[in-house]
């Protein structure tokens, strides 16, 4: 039988385990990539493994999330950044070069290859027929230094696509319809594979804008093969001696199969507070926006935004809309600039920002009490704007420049001339990789820089032979890492300081919390499915660690935050009954006895509830590395327990 492409990429660079779905595998990482709001994180514990360089292929360090210097926190771990990157061989991505995937599919990205990233957009990468998958910063620091990548092995969802878009359709709508399909969570434990005649018909930005909110499905990662459409984009970028076709075998076998046909969608959005809460445009109908913003990893590439130029040009942004602009890399700022198209945006009335996250990430741009947004993005989670009264809208960049124009929520399929959405992809993008520092060509020769910011991270002792504690939050579905450590202009910047962002951990949910946590010492959690999707920032671990949660039970985790509790040494539990979830109350006080013999060997095992004189039984889905991990009190110790 056939096998489907991500298949082979993972064999291919297999180095333990059996590719049989569901079982631990683990893979050779060829490149990595961080960003800062990660990286400060993920280099701290690079160095804390004590190795002088890099060993992959090549790995970057972006700095394009904490850009706003409003305290000297985010320059200080900026200077950190650059220094630790330069003395270990990594490239550094400056300030103002753009946003991480969007360079790193324009610059570095190859067919085949693997990448792992410390951010959860990382399978952006798949656009270009690449395996990329997001992951925790210890998970990166491990790769960087030579270590394989645990995971899962993933099982196979293929997407055929059929057709062709039509004009005012965007491959946003693609990704907003199987996210409709499939969920938030129908992507976990699978990777899914574009596939059919409508493939060719997308650019590789247009096919990353798909992988890459591929993230919000839950999955592992997202590809597509690489085409002749692959070879023109890497020629455009001088890179074709990167091209290689690869593509999954005609008879490939999937364990899923989705069929969308491109020329009938039509332009959609995700609805509050949820990026598969999806609706067309139409069915939501013209809603007052006030508030529009354009760019993100997810829609900022140069045929995004000429798009959205040819739609701004001669026109002017609705009086009661705002309207912003983020390039997602300085090349195509720098093409926008040179062909005028960055003149008809100015002309229009649109504040343009620089090459990086921010309002993605709330850094900057909250909204009004009670306003409407809508944005290119890939996530509306609760409050992640910034404003808890907010509600946010996806959509694709056509949608929202129409949007901004008319000021209520507009069908781009409607314009009076659609021919200006005609765009080519350019045959020579405009290469010049200026702001990537290099590395030293010796460690010796470099100081790293360390601010006062930067505070030692938690780190856990030996799991203990009895767990006893109440229950300190009891939350519903999906709760976000949003939720759990959330990430805006006033926290960003302690992203290296646990100590003050655990104050703030879960508030989202109840103020209370942390303070509460502080007091018991030891607490635990209970929630329900897919609990920690969203990001991949280990803080969603480390500031429950150093708050003194021992364990999660729920009834399904994210992949990323679940790895991340194990590598931080805390138990995520699940539920074997669901219906055991009723009957656990906020306050209760849980107890687990024989910890460390049930972690060592047992799938499931019993938890009392010695408020409510009763028990039920979880589960602990993890491969015997884990579980070691886990007895250890998390990775470092592990791993420092191993070197020794
Ligand atoms: C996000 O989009 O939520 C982020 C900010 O890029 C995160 C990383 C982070 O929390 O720093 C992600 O997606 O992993
Ligand atoms: Fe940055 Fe937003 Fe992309 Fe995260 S989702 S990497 S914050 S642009």
């Amino acid at each position: 039988m056939g096998k489907p492409l991500g298949y082979k990429i993972l064999e291919e660079h297999l180095v333990s385990g059996e590719m049989i779905a569901g079982s631990e595998i683990s893979i050779r990482i060829d490149y990595t990539l961080t960003q800062d709001s990660t990286g400060t994180m993920a280099y701290l514990q690079f160095e804390a493994m004590g190795i002088d360089r890099v060993k992959t292929k090549k790995s970057v360090a972006y700095i394009d999330h904490n850009t706003l210097q409003s305290g000297f926190e985010n320059a200080d771990d900026h200077n950190y950044i650059m220094s630790v990157a330069k003395k270990h061989g990594i490239y550094a991505s400056r300030p103002g070069n753009g946003i991480c995937h969007q360079v790193n599919l324009e610059r570095f990205g190859v067919p085949g290859a693997t990448l792992l990233g410390s951010d959860s957009h990382t399978p952006t990468g798949g656009g270009i027929g690449m395996i990329a998958i997001g992951a925790g910063g210890l998970d990166v620091a491990v790769a960087m230094g030579g270590g394989a990548y645990y995971l899962n092995c993933p099982k196979f969802v293929n997407v055929e696509l059929k057709g062709e878009l039509k004009a005012g359709v965007s491959a946003k709508d693609v990704i907003l319809e199987v996210l409709r399909v499939l969920s938030v969570k129908g992507g976990v434990g699978r990777i899914i594979e574009y596939t059919g005649e409508g493939v060719k018909t997308l650019s590789v930005p247009e096919r990353a804008t798909i992988t890459n909110m591929g993230a919000e499905l839950g999955a592992t990662t997202s590809v597509f093969p690489s085409d002749e459409v692959t070879r023109e984009f890497l020629k455009a970028q001088d890179r074709e001696a990167d091209f290689k076709p690869l593509a999954a075998d005609a008879d490939a076998e999937y364990d899923e199969h989705v069929v969308i046909d491109l020329g009938s969608l039509t332009p959609m959005a995700a609805m509050p507070h949820s990026p598969d809460n999806v609706k067309t445009i139409k069915e939501i109908g013209n809603i007052k926006v006030d508030q529009v913003c354009i760019g993100s990893c997810t829609n900022a590439s140069y045929r995004d935004l000429m798009r959205v130029a040819a739609i701004l040009k001669g026109k002017t942004v609705s009086a009661h809309t705002s309207l912003t602009i983020s390039p997602g890399s300085k090349q195509v700022m720098n093409m926008l600039a040179k062909n005028g198209a960055l003149s008809d945006m100015i002309d229009a009335g649109a504040r343009i920002l620089e090459c990086a996250c921010g309002p993605c990430i709330g850094m900057g741009q909250s909204p009004a009490t009670d306003a409407v947004s809508v944005r290119t993005f890939n996530r509306n989670f609760f409050g992640r704007s910034g404003t808890k009264s907010a509600s946010v809208y996806l959509v694709s960049p056509e949608t929202a420049a129409v949007t901004a124009i008319n000021g209520y929520l507009s069908d781009a399929t409607e314009l009076s001339d659609i021919s200006i959405l005609d765009v080519a992809m350019p045959e020579k993008f405009e290469v010049n990789d200026n702001m990537i520092a290099p590395p030293a060509d010796c460690a010796c020769d470099v100081e790293v820089v360390r601010g006062p910011n930067i505070k030692p991270f938690p780190i856990n002792s030996e799991m203990p032979d009895e767990i006893e504690a109440e229950v300190m939050l009891k939350m519903e579905d999906n709760i976000t890492t949003d939720h759990i450590m959330p990430s805006n202009a006033k926290l960003l910047p302690y992203r290296s300081n646990i100590p003050y962002l655990s104050d703030y951990c879960l508030a989202p949910v109840d103020e209370t919390f942390p303070a509460r946590a502080k007091q018991a010492g030891k607490t635990i959690l209970v929630a329900g499915h897919n609990y920690g999707q969203g990001s991949s920032r280990e803080h969603a671990a480390l500031a429950p660690l150093y708050l003194g949660v021992k364990a999660v039970i729920t009834k399904s985790f994210a992949r990323i935050h679940m790895a991340n509790l194990m590598n931080s040494g805390i138990l995520p539990l699940v539920f074997v009954n669901e219906a055991d979830y009723d009957s656990i109350a906020q306050g209760d006080v849980l107890k687990i006895t024989a910890v460390r013999d049930n972690v060592d060997g047992k799938d499931v095992f019993t938890v009392q509830n010695e408020t409510k004189g009763t028990s039920f039984e979880v589960r602990l889905e993890a491969s015997e590395r884990l579980r070691k991990i886990l007895l250890a009190g998390g990775l470092l110790n592990y791993t420092k327990k191993n070197v020794q």
